[in-house]
């Protein structure tokens, strides 16, 4: 048992580095994990990241089905959060959206993604059609704002 105990770690630690994913929380009694949002239909990622002095959201536009999934990865630059523009939205997906994004800080406004590679989902289930823009916070006044677009 031992044996097969240390493989495992050895084997963990050669997978170590880029994209490691953490260990999965076994043990949840030191902090309360935010419930996590169900995921549904196809997840799309949107990466959040700084290159060459740019903040930017990768890709800047994305256009998915009713029912999708969006999830943004922390990749570089961060702290990032996702929060959309409560006046370019279409009409009704305030509540949908505040009823989808987990750990909210505010309106509209997701929590600061502060780990490299946290990720961030929120599902458009019963989001009604539309295009949908969005900024991070931090960066905001450093052009980092995208849309997606929810087509049927
Ligand atoms: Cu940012």
């Amino acid at each position: 048992m031992r044996r097969v105990v240390g493989a495992l770690i050895l084997f963990a630690a050669a997978c170590g580095g880029e994209k490691a994913k953490p260990a999965p929380a076994a043990d949840t009694s030191t902090r309360p994990a935010p419930t996590p949002p169900a995921v549904t239909g196809t997840v799309h990622e949107v990466k959040m990241e700084l290159v060459n002095g740019n903040y930017q959201f990768e890709p800047i536009t994305l256009t998915i089905k009713p029912g999708d999934t969006v999830k943004w990865i922390n990749f570089s630059g961060g702290p990032h959060n996702v929060q959309f523009k409560k006046d370019r939205v279409p009409a009704g997906a305030d509540a949908v959206l505040n009823a989808a994004m987990a750990g909210r800080m505010g309106d509209l406004t997701g929590p600061f993604l502060i780990d490299s590679l946290a990720t961030y989902q929120v599902s458009f289930a019963n989001a009604p059609a539309g295009t949908y823009a969005y900024t991070c916070q931090p960066h905001e006044m450093r052009g980092m704002n995208a849309t997606l677009s929810v087509q049927p």
